[in-house]
């Protein structure tokens, strides 16, 4: 018998085009790989989306695949992750379970001693029994997997699998120490096989009391640094010969990637150019996507001295499939001299309102006023619309929160 487990496909999340038509044909790719292999089933552990309401471009290409996964007889397995899963429950995913084209494990309910029971699914072809728990953002799914009934799931008998969308402690690759995540410790024992997801590295491990315990990665490296750093995404495809279990990653490299890495301490902007084009011709780009990293201190000259449009479209027109770049650690000695040292955001926030405040005449007000004025009105304007909020309540809301920060509510009301 043998399952697939892929994980964070991350569907429409690149804004670039090209991009995002390259991870969603890998997340094709893997479907069709499951369907050559024949497996028995397939397990989604989370961020098959990037968001609860994807695209319907994005939404037709998915549905498309999971539908002839079904046509093969396969049936597809899948939880929410951080980034598809929705406080108020509207996420797409509910609706495409509703047309059948997948199940979502990890629903239960609650015992009398408020515990959480899990229902386990069986998949009909294999027996395998299915269950897991859902990912939320900052990893408040921990909070369920304190309070989970697992002797419940400890008396279950047969094969079974955990869907997980959380990273653990022991287990989280020390580039993802932000990454929130939980001990081991919390997961319920006893089960053959934990299929993780939300830690984009792909890994395999045995753990005492538990099972395989796997991450598969993202299906397609889900920005700039993780395409640097993954190169290529893929999934696991997992054989069960008795108890024994044997994972096998496949790695979904429909593209190549080229990093060129530029030093340019103490070079001018023509030396950059230079060198980027020199790297270029004596790299094979053929095809590739091409990641440009330009860091260090210029020795003169302005990082926008550098005429990266033109070189860009020169690499293209030269053959690269995409270039991209990234200067966030680029900088130059004359930018140096002037620079503030600003401690946080609200520090250079500030320093930025008191030098413009000047140009702001506004009846008596001191510019200390002034200062304090437009600091609240920035964090009313701030405020994002919340989920669910229609545009004339959100307006209506604005509105409200700027008349009482301009402190003219009967100005207004008598206007209105
Ligand atoms: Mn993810």
């Amino acid at each position: 018998m043998k399952f697939a487990h892929m994980s964070d496909c991350h569907l429409g999340g690149w804004r670039d085009p090209t991009l995002q038509e390259i991870g969603l044909q890998c997340f094709e790719r893997a479907i069709d790989i499951c369907i050559k292999e024949e497996v028995g089933f397939i397990l989604i552990c989370g961020d098959l989306f990037d968001t609860s309401r994807p695209a319907i471009e994005v939404l037709e290409r998915a549905v498309t695949k999971f539908k002839e996964a079904k046509d093969a007889g396969i049936k597809s397995y899948v939880i929410e992750g951080s980034h598809d899963f929705s406080p108020t429950g509207k996420t797409m995913l509910r609706v495409l379970e509703k047309a059948g084209l997948f199940v979502r494990v990890a629903k239960g309910q609650h015992t009398e001693e408020g515990k959480l029971r899990l229902a386990f699914v069986t998949d009909e072809k294999t027996g395998a029994k299915i269950t897991g728990l859902i990912g939320r953002k900052g990893a408040l799914e921990r909070e369920i997997y304190q309070n989970l009934d697992n002797e419940s799931l400890q008396q279950e008998t047969g094969f079974k699998i955990f869907m997980l969308h959380t990273g653990l402690d022991e287990l989280k690759p020390d580039i993802f120490r932000q990454v929130e995540s939980m001990p081991i410790s919390l997961l319920p024992k006893g089960f053959d096989y934990y299929a993780g997801g939300h830690i984009h590295k792909q890994s395999e491990d045995n753990w005492e009391d538990y099972g395989k315990i796997v991450y598969p990665g993202p299906t397609f490296p889900a920005d700039f640094r993780e395409l640097e750093r993954l190169a290529s995404g893929g999934f696991y495809i997992v054989t069960k010969s008795g108890r024994k279990l044997e994972a096998e990653w496949k790695k979904l490299d429909i593209y190549s990637v080229l990093t060129l890495g530029i030093d340019a301490d103490g070079k001018t902007p023509k030396d950059v150019e230079g060198e980027i084009s020199r790297r270029f011709e004596t790299s094979d780009a053929k095809g590739k996507i091409v990641l440009l990293r330009v860091e260090g201190t210029l020795a003169s000259g302005r990082p926008s001295d550098i005429d990266f449009r033109g070189l860009i479209s020169l690499l293209t027109e030269k053959g690269a499939q995409l270039v991209k770049k990234r200067t966030s650690k680029l900088s130059t000695k004359e930018f140096e001299e002037i620079k503030v040292s600003p401690t946080s955001r609200g520090d250079l926030e500030d320093r930025l309102i008191r030098e413009h405040i000047g140009q702001c005449k506004l009846g008596p007000l001191t510019s200390d006023e002034l200062v304090g004025l437009t600091k609240s009105l920035l964090k009313a304007l701030a405020e994002g619309k919340t989920l669910d909020e229609t545009n004339k309540n959100y307006n209506e809301r604005m509105m409200n929160s700027i008349i009482s920060v301009l402190g003219i509510k009967d100005e207004w009301e008598k206007t209105a």
